[in-house]
């Protein structure tokens, strides 16, 4: 499928997405562990569907990038309940390093029965071989970056910079592939495909970047109203989505010539402050809804 805009129905899934699924698929027979990586501000949306169906038993860990750019108290939320459910997740953020030490202690878990029937055999312990899975621009390079003393992977804020599979040695004795984001062929809910678009997973030239403001406003609307009233001199938010990014537009003194609202400037500058934290830590999603 190339990618496309149809009747403003978001799906991206082009020709080297699913060229690196059946890589993974490949590559998973060399690997000891999966690290899903997830972003915290949607740990749902980011979750790709096809991953337990590609990952099978193989044993995994999730973890939950950007939590620097998610709610604190919505994260530790998540990863409550995925401890209920038994998944080893950890909430991380890969520029700061923050919890990364944690991930070997987290790893060494959900291996150790693989590590016991090493050592049963009387091989020692020896290199780890992991695989990382996410969607566009969650962070992959950036985590194994991280992990590693000196930069080796690509990375950009633009989904889509990782191309092709490649190993990393991180230490003597933990290998990481660094794989290319995957999403799906369809996105049934167009939520999660709005979150993804919102969080930055879909490039922003196959969306309509003023609708994808009022999707952004609607979300704000419910989840963190005073802040865009604050930010944007708001004073009444019980007006239609594309009438409050009008007021944006007139608050932020983007007219047109004639003096109208500029609605693309101000839709442009809004999903800028949405995505750079300019309005601070959000959470699009809580554990069960
Ligand atoms: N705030 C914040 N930004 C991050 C974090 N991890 C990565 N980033 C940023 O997210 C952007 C994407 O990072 P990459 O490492 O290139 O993402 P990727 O998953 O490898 O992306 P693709 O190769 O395109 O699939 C970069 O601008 C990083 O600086 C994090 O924990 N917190
Ligand atoms: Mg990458």
């Amino acid at each position: 499928m190339n990618d496309n805009v149809n009747n403003k129905n978001i799906n991206w899934y082009p020709g080297h997405m699913e060229k690196a699924k059946k890589e993974v698929i490949n590559s998973l027979k060399l690997v000891d562990l999966v690290i899903e990586l997830l972003d915290a501000r949607i740990p749902y949306a980011s979750a790709n569907p096809l991953v337990d169906d590609i990952v099978k038993n193989k044993p995994r860990i999730k973890l939950l990038n950007k939590a620097d750019m998610a709610d604190k108290e919505i994260t530790k939320l998540w990863i409550e309940e995925y401890k209920k459910k038994g998944i080893y997740a950890l909430d991380i953020d890969s520029i700061s390093k923050y919890n990364l030490k944690k991930i070997d202690e987290v790893s060494k878990l959900v291996l150790a029965e693989l590590i016991k029937k090493k050592e049963a055999k009387g091989i020692k312990a020896q290199s780890i071989r992991a695989l990382i899975i996410g969607i566009p621009n969650v962070g992959k390079s950036t985590l194994i970056n991280s992990l590693s003393s000196k930069k080796k992977a690509k990375v950009g804020n633009k989904p889509g910079v990782t191309k092709v599979l490649s190993w990393l040695n991180i230490t003597d004795f933990l290998q990481i592939l660094d794989t290319p984001g995957i999403l799906w062929p369809k996105f049934e809910d167009q939520t999660v495909a709005y979150k993804l678009a919102l969080t930055g997973a879909i490039k922003d030239d196959i969306l309509d970047i003023e609708d994808l403001a009022y999707k952004g406003i609607s979300f704000m609307k419910e989840l963190y109203p005073n802040r865009i009233c604050e930010k944007y001199k708001l004073e009444d938010l019980e007006k239609e989505d594309y009438i409050i990014l009008e007021d944006i537009a007139k608050n932020m003194n983007l007219l047109l010539k004639g003096g109208k609202p500029d609605t693309l400037r101000a839709a442009k500058l809004f999903l800028n402050d949405l995505r750079n934290q300019k309005l601070g830590a959000i959470s699009y999603e809580r554990p069960g809804n």
